[in-house]
């Protein structure tokens, strides 16, 4: 390889050793204030080469920068994305090509000069991969497709923010030598997208889903029915989008997906290597179904429709039979349309069921999921039910001091499910940063992005451990968001903080680190238009 040898950089460059981690944190802290800024502070030279120190998040598990090494993309180079490697490339010359106004053609073989090489390899396996920066060439490896893609968000992480504008921009695009080793801590790594309380189009879902793949999240969740709206077409139960899709909290339009509408956003998803997880909750939050249709009432009667935001008054009538063919036909109509493993069942804040009714619909309900060849994912209050070893229970209650959220989490594991972390008081979006923010709730507390930021999944929940965890999510409730802006407003820079959490080694983050490698994403977000919340926490470039 030409150059020296790599060595241990100031950001990132880490062994995963505690000491080591806090001299790392601390050689960054000296060296980089303002990211892409030349080092100067603590009396250090300006670095020679005018390449910005790489800021990437999530933090890799080991990163080392090459002195002196660097790459420029020009107009003559070429994207080799060879056999296997799926929408790696074409995805990445998308995203350069914009700014860049370059050609960068995508061939299945080429040279070794003014490359960037992906290329599948026996040496790494999952979502791992390996990129190495040198002067003549990127090279990206990775055992699947999906490692590619993962690599490529760091890839984009190393040339100048402006690389992320929609238009063409002058550069240069040069980004700095480095050697990247990565792989992830957890397998699920998510957001939920709320449809319910406020409809999102498709074209909304997908902006959405292209912000969270580049933080390398790779489940999305989506909140399909609620109290205030059902958004996704059933054959055979019109209703329940013609009717129960046509209003919103606040008394909006609403609106639903039809099917093919759903298998687009699948489809986009996948292309992302991102999983679809599709919830249909229950046997609470289903007023917007049982005004669609009287005979799933007890008592016959459908209820209005409703736009306001209270929560646990509606309940599935649990003895009646109609009630589960409904669900037999929404939940084989969604299996059928969805490729990923799941389908969430809900089961949150069923305070209009009693206990035992509770119990009952969830052991009717899971072996529905089971029947169509999918596993059941729902909120941690399943754990009260029977439910199949292999499940996911959602932890979402507000860490400690939920007496109940632990329970059902406990109970879910000792029936062999794993968890996904999603405490609303570190992980819900729709939290207000601080007082003045002017959307979202507050009833789990104000979330700052140290909040978000700072806690650890495997010890988050007594008698919940690393072992029981299947990854992170962070979940994005819709009662007071209506348009993108409030979503990107609420979502960054918290979604990369809950991203970092699931990606990389617990051992390897600190907030004084976060935040500076967080900061240099602020000019990323500004390039592409995301209209993002300027936390005072985070030292923001002001240029
Ligand atoms: C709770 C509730 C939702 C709300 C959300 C608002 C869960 C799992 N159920 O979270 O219906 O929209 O809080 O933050």
């Amino acid at each position: 390889m030409a150059g020296p040898p790599p060595t241990e950089s100031g950001t990132i460059g880490r062994m995963f050793s505690g000491r080591r981690v806090l001299a790392a944190t601390v050689a960054a802290a000296a060296l980089v204030s303002v990211p892409g800024a030349p080092a100067s502070a603590g009396g250090l030279p300006a670095s020679p080469a005018a390449v910005a120190t790489p800021h990437v998040v999530p933090a890799p598990t080991s990163l080392r920068t090459v002195p002196g090494v660097s790459f420029t993309l020009t107009r003559k180079t070429r994207i080799v994305a060879r056999p296997g490697s799926g929408t790696a490339g074409s995805y990445l010359a998308g995203v350069l090509r914009r700014s860049t106004g370059y050609p960068l053609p995508v061939t299945v073989s080429g040279g070794s000069r003014d490359v960037i090489d992906l290329a599948l390899s026996r040496n790494e396996k999952g979502e791992g991969y390996r990129l190495a920066v040198t002067k003549a060439s990127v090279r990206l490896e990775a055992g699947t497709a999906e490692g590619l893609f993962r690599g490529v968000q760091t890839l984009r992480q190393l040339l100048p923010p402006s690389v992320e504008s929609p238009t063409r921009k002058p550069g240069p695009w040069t980004m700095p030598g480095v050697q990247v080793e990565d792989s992830p801590r957890f397998a699920w790594r998510g957001i939920m997208l709320d449809v319910s309380r406020h409809f999102f189009t498709v074209q909304q879902v997908e902006r959405y889903i292209d912000q969270a793949a580049a933080y390398k999240i790779n489940m999305l969740h989506l909140h399909l029915s609620d109290d205030q709206g059902w958004r996704i077409a059933i054959n055979g139960w019109p209703r329940l989008t013609t009717y129960g899709g046509s209003t919103a909290v606040g008394g909006g339009k609403g609106g639903y997906y039809t099917q093919a509408d759903y298998t687009r956003i699948v489809r986009y998803a996948a292309e992302r290597y991102m999983t679809v997880v599709p919830e249909i909750d229950g046997p609470g939050h289903t007023n917007a179904a049982l005004a669609s249709y009287a005979q799933l009432n007890c008592d016959g009667k459908a209820p209005p429709l409703y736009t306001g935001t209270e929560v646990g008054f509606s309940s599935w009538c649990i003895a009646k039979p109609v009630t589960y063919e409904l669900l037999d036909d929404v939940l084989g109509q969604l299996a059928r349309l969805t490729p990923g493993p799941y389908l969430h069942i809900g089961g949150d804040e069923a305070h209009s069921t009693t206990p035992a009714d509770y119990a009952t619909f969830i052991g009717k309900v899971a072996p529905i999921v089971g029947k169509y060849g999918k596993k059941v994912a729902g909120w941690n209050e399943i754990g009260a039910g029977k439910i199949p070893a292999g499940s996911v229970a959602q932890y979402w209650n507000t860490a400690k001091g939920s007496e109940d959220g632990t329970q059902t989490a406990r109970d879910a594991v000792a029936q062999g499910a794993k968890v996904v972390m999603s405490p609303a008081n570190h992980a819900y979006l729709d939290m207000k940063y601080d007082e003045n923010t002017p959307l979202g709730q507050d009833w789990a507390g104000l979330v700052e992005v140290q909040d978000s930021y700072d806690w650890d999944p495997a010890t988050l929940v007594d008698g919940v451990t690393e072992k029981n965890v299947l990854g992170v999510e962070a979940p994005l409730w819709s009662e007071t968001l209506v348009t993108s802006d409030d979503i990107e407003y609420m979502a960054f820079p918290r979604l990369p903080a809950i991203a970092e959490i699931g990606w990389s080694p617990q051992a390897a983050r600190a907030w004084s680190d976060f935040r500076l490698r967080l900061a240099a994403q602020g000019p990323r977000w500004t390039a592409a238009g995301v209209h993002f919340y300027r936390s005072p926490q985070v030292p923001w470039p002001t240029s």
